[in-house]
């Protein structure tokens, strides 16, 4: 049956090459058989330009996303928080597409708001002021034009301070806070909602003004393990996903 799948948060990095491994396994054995492949943020640990496309992992992940477009899958991309610098060069090198953010489609005939989930997360002020910091033009032009070895000393610091500032945040902090789902819902007409980012794999059900609404939360991957969201007209099924 003609079906689309969605992933997020693979945070793919050089330490973890079975990580790597278990993308390519995906992207070789299940994602084929897809008429469209979503990949909504984080897909990188982070991305500091896209002159970086040439660095090994870049090439090997991106020659494997070629390879699935080129078979006649579509791809389509969204920022995540940690590659919010992925840009025109990596998706022309992959044969994808970017989405914005958050974005409506008709996903076989269930009309559904795709979003990397980080703005849903309203109650971490430190993190929406950051965020609302490096998404400026004049800002990502300014970090672009440094070095890349400045760059990544800069990238470093930033997820310590990430690491340590999330020691301070309770688990509720750093999830979606609840108006703003109801809002997102009444915003775009009660869709079916799917995003990443929390970490949180499951399938939510609310009424939201009368309405019977649905929020998918994609899995993170780590380690051995990922999974995905599997939709077709008949609806939408999460499946994880282990090394073979
Ligand atoms: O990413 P994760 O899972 O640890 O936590 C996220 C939020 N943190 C972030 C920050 C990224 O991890 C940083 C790495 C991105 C690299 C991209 C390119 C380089 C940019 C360089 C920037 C200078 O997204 C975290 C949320 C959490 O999700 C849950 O939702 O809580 O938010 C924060 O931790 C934000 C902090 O509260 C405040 C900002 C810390 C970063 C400050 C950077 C300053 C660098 C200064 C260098 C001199
Ligand atoms: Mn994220």
């Amino acid at each position: 049956m003609s079906h689309s799948l969605l992933i997020s948060d693979l945070h793919l990095n050089n330490q973890e090459a079975g990580l790597t491994r278990l993308f390519e396994h995906f992207l070789t054995h299940i994602a084929p058989n897809a008429e469209a492949l979503y990949i909504l943020g984080d897909l990188f640990e982070y991305w500091l330009g896209d002159d970086t496309l040439d660095l090994p992992l870049h090439q090997q992940v991106c020659c494997a996303l070629r390879q699935l477009s080129d078979s006649g899958v579509k791809l389509f991309f969204l920022h995540g928080n940690r590659d919010f610098l992925l840009g025109a060069r990596f998706a022309e090198t992959c044969g994808a597409s970017f989405l914005p953010d958050p974005n409506l489609i008709n996903l076989h005939g269930a009309t559904s708001l795709l979003m990397h989930g980080d703005t849903l997360c309203t109650d971490d002020v430190d993190y929406q002021a950051f965020r609302q910091q490096v998404h400026q033009p004049a800002w990502q032009q300014q970090f672009l034009a440094q070095t890349l070895s400045t760059r990544v000393a800069l990238a470093q610091t930033a997820r310590e301070q990430s690491t340590a500032a999330k020691l301070n945040k309770s688990a509720s902090i750093m999830d979606v806070n609840p108006d703003a789902v109801i809002n997102i819902f009444r915003q775009y007409g009660y869709p079916r909602l799917i995003h990443g980012h929390t970490h949180r794999p499951a399938h939510h059900r609310l009424t939201v003004d009368g309405h019977a609404c649905e929020r998918w939360v994609l899995h993170d991957w780590h380690g051995t393990q990922g999974g995905y969201l599997r939709c077709d007209e008949q609806g939408c099924q999460l499946i994880a996903l282990h090394t073979p």
